[in-house]
Formats: structure tokens, sequence, C-alpha cells
């Protein structure tokens, strides 16, 4: 019996420069918890290994690597990668769940395309699967893959976890091909969201459009019971709580402590997205410095924007307008002594980004819609025996966790403004006491806790929906 992991991207990338192959550990979030499961199961992970190829000695060469560390390429034409990934998956589903609807494309072309790469998965999940396996389906690029799988393998355990939000019904039901998609998903023994609110979306839309009666948080597939959960995704705990406790990070907080003497650090970590709410988060903090001359000099946004679907240009038309209001704020009311937003546009290594954490009074995190948002849980994390402010957007599924921070509309740039002030004027007593209380939510759903909790549960819904079939 084998634990089979499945996700768009494999957790290690193969790059290619001029002819020669090299290859890049990709963000370990989801490594991480599964890393505790690696012990109990036989774990292999199948995803798409970041290059295209039809080179069949390249192609042998990259599948022999992999397969020394159980893990299992699934290749595809550009064209089609394209259509599914940049297409169906980026420009249709993303901005949809979102609540982006205005940017959401429907192609019929990408939407083949996205049948054609979950197939390509199906097909290469087949080679290496028996009866007895679980399988780990994640993320928005894959909905259709549980039912692919189901087809072929009636009595395996299938889970599926969903890391973006899933919307409400009258936003789902824009989707031309919604109908598709929630089959796709009922494929699945469990499906898992971060948020009890996703979950009902979900729930609710499957009543109202597949017209099946909902128990509690179970529907009847054909003699089939499929469960869907929320399991709030958490982070690597100890490995943040104890980053400040490092040399090179400590060295590295004494380098920031001394160039920002005086002054206080507000920080923002996103990856480039128009969801993460970035343009209003600059407009807050103008709004702030306008409305509290005294406060100016003596406080620095650190905006850390790491790239993001370079290629596609509406991220490019976002970052033009980053950078354009970044500056805008800057020559407004910089001096030649004081920048009052440093931007940097890059990813940083883990020791740049713990000191980061570590160092800012204030961590101002204000997403229009976010699944979980794991940047404020490390924020509360690093921060041990050290005050500091989370400003959290009510639209991070976060928000239903980390009830003790500054919760915050982004869509409302005074009420950021006035966050900001808030947790300037807010007691060192009052900051960790609210700190202590977030920390403990955080250690106890921990990554590890939340894998383990998803594959128990599968367990115990595949064993009762076996029953069910059986009785
Ligand atoms: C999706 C959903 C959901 C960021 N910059 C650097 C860096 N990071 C790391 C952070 C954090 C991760 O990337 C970002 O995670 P988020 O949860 O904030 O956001 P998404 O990438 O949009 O993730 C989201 C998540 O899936 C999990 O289900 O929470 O809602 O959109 O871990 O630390 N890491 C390093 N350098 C950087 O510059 N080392």
């Amino acid at each position: 019996m084998k634990l089979q992991i499945v996700s768009n991207r494999l957790p290690i990338e193969i790059k290619k420069n001029k002819d020669k192959l090299s290859t890049k550990q990709t963000s370990g979030g989801l490594a991480t918890g599964l890393s505790g499961l690696r012990q109990a199961y036989d774990m292999v992970w199948t995803g798409w290994p970041g290059i295209h190829t039809s080179i069949a000695e390249e192609r042998a060469k990259i599948e022999g690597f992999m397969a020394k560390r159980n893990l299992f390429p699934v290749w595809f034409s550009q064209k089609v990668y394209k259509g599914f990934y940049n297409g169906f998956s980026n420009k249709t589903l993303w901005p949809l769940f979102h609540y982006f609807c205005q940017y959401a494309q429907f192609d019929d072309g990408h939407w083949q395309s996205y049948i054609k790469a979950n197939q390509a998965f199906c097909q290469r999940l087949l080679e290496n699967a028996d009866e007895e396996d679980i399988f780990w389906i994640h993320d928005y690029h894959l909905m259709l893959l549980p039912q692919m799988i189901r087809e072929k393998l009636p009595h395996v355990k299938i889970g599926f976890f969903l890391h973006i939000p899933f919307p409400h019904f009258e936003v789902f039901r824009l989707l031309p091909r919604r109908k598709e998609i929630l089959k796709g998903l009922a494929g699945a023994d469990l499906i898992g969201f971060h948020t009890q609110q996703y979950t009902d979306y979900f729930l609710h839309c499957v009543g109202q459009m597949l017209g099946y009666n909902i128990d509690g948080g179970n529907f009847a597939d054909k003699e089939r019971t499929v469960k869907a959960r929320s399991f709030p995704m958490g982070i690597d705990y100890k490995k943040f709580s104890e980053c400040a406790n490092e040399a090179d990070v400590i060295a590295k907080v004494k380098e920031y402590q001394k160039e920002y003497k005086g002054k206080k650090i507000i920080l923002s970590v996103d990856r480039l997205d128009y969801s993460k709410g970035i343009i209003q988060r600059l407009k807050g903090f103008d709004r702030f410095l306008e409305k509290n001359p005294a406060h100016r000099k003596k406080i620095t946004l650190l905006e850390l924007i790491v790239p993001s679907r370079v290629g596609v240009p509406q991220y490019q038309r976002l970052k033009k307008e980053i950078d354009e209001f970044s500056g805008k704020i800057n020559g407004k009311y910089g001096t030649p002594f004081w920048m009052p937003v440093r931007y940097f546009y890059r990813s940083v290594d883990f020791t740049i980004l713990c000191a980061l954490y570590y160092s800012a009074d204030i961590a101002l995190i204000t997403p229009r819609r976010d699944g979980m948002n794991l940047v404020a849980k490390e924020y509360v994390a690093v921060h041990q025996n050290r005050p500091g402010v989370l400003i959290l957007s009510e639209f991070a599924g976060a928000a239903q966790q980390l009830r003790e921070s500054i919760i915050v509309n982004p869509n409302d740039i005074n009420e950021i403004a006035q966050a900001i002030e808030t947790a300037l004027n807010m007691s060192v007593e009052e900051q960790e006491a609210r700190m202590e209380a977030m920390q403990a939510v955080v250690r106890k759903t921990d990554v590890k806790q939340w894998a383990e909790e998803f594959i128990d549960q599968l367990r115990i819904s595949a064993v009762q929906a076996e029953s069910t079939l059986h009785s």
C-alpha cells in the first residue's frame, strides 16, 4: 500500500540552462507537512517536473533522478500545459475562486487542455498504482482527477485538498464547466478545505447543481459517501518558532536594528498577485502618513514581493502599478534620509525571511481573498518573546483562526490606516498577550498535524464508504 501524493508541481524542479540540467527545491510547506507521514507510509509523489522536453535521453535522465527520490514526473506538450496551467487554472479558476470575476476568461481550448492534463496525470498514476493505495490530490489544477482515478480504480481511497478559497454559489455558478468540476471532485472520498465557510459553499453548490442531498458534511455519489470537511493548513511551527535563535538570523536582525534605529518596521510578504491586495495596502499606508504627520520619518513599510506568473500581462501591469504607487508615496513623503516604502521584488532565503519577520513591529497582511495565508502564521510563530502586531484581512482563511490579530477589510483604506495607528499605540503587554494566544493556535494546528489529520480522516471515510457499498 502506497500513499500517492499528487500536485501540479513536484517538490523538486528541473531547470535547464544551456543544455545543462540542474535541480531546485520548490517551496517546502506541503513537503514539510508530509514528512511526518513518510515514516508511516511508503510515499510517492507525482507532478510536473518544471521542464518540457521530448528528448528521450533527457527524459530518461530526469526519470532516473526522480525515481531515486520516489518522485514521478508527468510530461506534457508545451501547448497542453499552457492551456491547462496559464489558461484554465490561472485565467479561469484562480480569478473566479478569488472573486475577481471580471478577470475570469472562459476559453473552450483551455478547458480541453485542462481535461487532457488531468488525463495525463491519471495515466501516469495508473502506471504505478494498485487498489490498496491512498491518493491525496492537491489543488485547483487537478479537480477532475478524483473522478478519473475512481473510474479506473473504483475501490481506492482518494482525498482532495483545495488550497484556495471555494467561492459562494453565486460566483461558482458563473463557471461554464461547473458541473464537470463538481463531478470530478465527487470522485474523492474526502474533500478538504481551509475553512468551514469554503466547505459550506462547496456543499451548497453540490446540492444545488448536482441535486444531491447534503447530510451534515456528507453526500452520496451513487452508493459512495463523500465527505467535505475543513482542515486549516498550518506551518512548520518548530522551524519558525526556533529560527530567531540561529546565529545567522541573529546577525541579520542586528543589522536591521542598526539600519532602522528609532523607526518602526511594517512588513508585508506576498507573491505578486492581484488577490493579495498590495495596491490597497499601499493606499492605506499613504492615508496613514497623510493623517499622522508625527509618525513620518519614524516608520517604514518593507514590501517583499515574490515574482509570480511573470509571463502573464496582467501580472506585469500589476507590477508596474505597484512600482508607480510605491514611487508616488516615496516622492510625496520621502526625504534624503528616509524612504517610507522599501520595496523588494525578489525572493529571499529563509534566514532573511526570518530576520525580517522578527524585526517587524507590525505585519500588514491584507489580501482581498486568500485560501489561508501562511505568512500570517509564520510571523506569529517567529515572534517568541518579542512583541509585534498582526494586522490581517478578514478575507484570509487565517483570520478564522488568528482572532487576536487586528482584523481589517482590505478594501477600506481608512480602516487600514486606523489599524496601523492602533497597532502603534498598543501596549507591549497587550501585544504579548495577543501574540501568545495566537501562537497557541498556530502551534496546535501545525502542518504535520494537518497532514496526519487529513490522512486519518481519509482512511476512516474510505472504510465507511466501503461498508456503505457492501451493506
Ligand atoms: C497558496 C494559497 C494558502 C514567500 N516569500 C518568500 C517565501 N515565501 C513563502 C512564505 C509562505 C509561502 O511562501 C506563501 O504562502 P501563502 O499561504 O502566504 O500564499 P500562496 O503562495 O498564495 O499559497 C494560500 C497556501 O497555498 C497553502 O495552502 O495559504 O491561501 O494562495 O510559506 O514563507 N519563502 C522564502 N523566501 C521568500 O522570499 N524562503
